[in-house]
């Protein structure tokens, strides 16, 4: 049995299919980590669900913003910009079928055996994993829960409060978590977001740096794997922490890790998300 990881998918499936062709993957033995950001903006968001779906007993997710932004849409289809490709996933037959395996899904993964933790955007500095794996619950919870999930669907967007208090309440409390989960890049060493940044590493403002750079991160001794940043291309320089997102959507590649050996393959993404001959 092999664990692999891949960064965000964004509706490109046949990359996907080029890394699970390279290392044989067996969905009866082997297992597959997603690091959310499934759909949108790629050519084939419904297809990738509906494959993923088909493997779901071998599939480990956390949810990502762009996976968030479906549910949404899903509940209030006036949330879909130009931008986004998730109108065939609304409009499909299959819909509620993926709705309600996507809403099951965490926020937050950790493999207690091989002491691994995975995110979409990252944990930030003034967590312990314990606490961020309490937190991630509370909103996983409200996913689950048919009476409060459209509420909080409802109150998701926005920057604010860009700073966790323990004293939040109600759906501010649970923006806040699923902000640092599924967009972080920016923030202080207390763990305040800046939101509106660009991707580049130099856009940081003073005082802020990107989550896993902050040295007494209280997550530092846990082993993280993320995505969401493409701007990094992989390249982290903090030991134990992993960026899975190389852009495929945009152009870059698809990357895949295996979580035992630490060995990475590569599909290279043409624009269309159709996978190039690669080495
Ligand atoms: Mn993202």
């Amino acid at each position: 049995m092999a664990v692999y990881a891949v960064g965000d998918l964004q509706g490109c499936l046949q990359p996907l299919k080029c890394l699970l062709e390279r290392v044989h993957f067996n969905p009866a033995v082997d297992r597959l980590w997603l690091v959310g950001d499934l759909v949108n903006r790629g050519p084939e968001s419904l297809e990738t669900l509906r494959f993923l779906y088909s493997i779901r007993q071998s599939l480990v997710c956390v949810l990502g913003n762009h996976d968030l932004h479906l549910l949404a849409a899903w509940y209030n289809v006036e949330r879909l910009k130009k931008s986004d490709t998730l109108r065939e996933i609304i409009e499909a037959p299959d819909a509620d079928q993926l709705f309600d395996w996507l809403r099951q899904q965490k926020l937050l993964h950790y493999d207690e055996a091989r002491g691994i933790a995975m995110v979409h955007a990252g944990i930030p500095p003034q967590w312990t994993l314990g606490k961020a794996l309490e937190l991630a619950a509370e909103v996983e919870e409200v996913l689950r829960d048919d009476t409060r999930l459209q509420l909080f669907l409802d109150g998701m967007y926005g920057n604010e409060p860009n700073k966790w208090s323990k004293n939040l309440t109600g759906v501010e409390r649970l923006r806040v978590i699923t902000n640092y989960f599924t967009r972080m890049r920016f923030c202080t060493a207390e763990g305040k977001l800046d939101l509106k940044s660009k991707e580049g590493l130099d856009s940081a403002p003073k005082g802020y740096k990107p989550w896993f750079a902050h040295k007494d991160r209280r997550s530092r001794h846990v082993k993280i794997l993320f995505g969401h940043w493409a701007a990094l291309e992989g390249r982290v320089d903090v030991p134990d922490v992993i960026g899975l997102d190389t852009g495929c959507v945009w152009g870059g590649a698809m990357t895949l890790y295996n979580v035992d050996s630490g060995e990475f393959h590569r599909c290279e993404c043409a624009d269309d998300g159709t996978p190039r001959q690669s080495a």
